[in-house]
């Protein structure tokens, strides 16, 4: 089992949630500070900035091997789209090292939408 916060698709009423739909719900999650969303269009992208005060909200979810490399597919990993990384988030679920999908391409020209996503 891994725990992993999403962020953007794979939330609860996304488009790819049904990848999660067997897995377990945590909680809702924010990361700390230096992070932020931008838009990709039909999703979005989080990526590190030092100068942010805030984080990113999202949803925390415990889930199963075979899940998590659906996921690598799914967000394009072994293509370089996005980079899975670990990290600790805010309180109340402080303490605990998950996984997250962090874009990897660059954001220059995007949207940055900050720390929330909605469909
Ligand atoms: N899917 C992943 C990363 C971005 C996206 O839309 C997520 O929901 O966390």
């Amino acid at each position: 089992m891994t725990r992993v916060f999403v962020y953007g698709t794979l939330k609860r009423g996304g488009g790819n949630h049904g990848f999660l739909a067997r897995q377990r719900f945590v909680g809702e999650a924010r990361t700390h500070p230096g992070y932020v969303l931008y838009s990709l269009g039909d999703y979005p992208g989080m990526v590190q900035e030092a100068t942010d005060q805030v984080g990113v909200t999202g949803e925390l979810w415990e889930i199963d091997d075979s899940v998590l490399q659906q996921l690598d597919e799914l967000e394009g990993v072994a293509a370089g789209l996005f980079r899975r990384i670990t990290l600790t988030l805010a309180p109340p679920h402080d303490g605990s090292t998950v996984t997250t999908y962090l874009y990897a391409r660059n954001v220059a020209g995007q949207t940055r939408i900050g720390p929330n996503w909605h469909e």
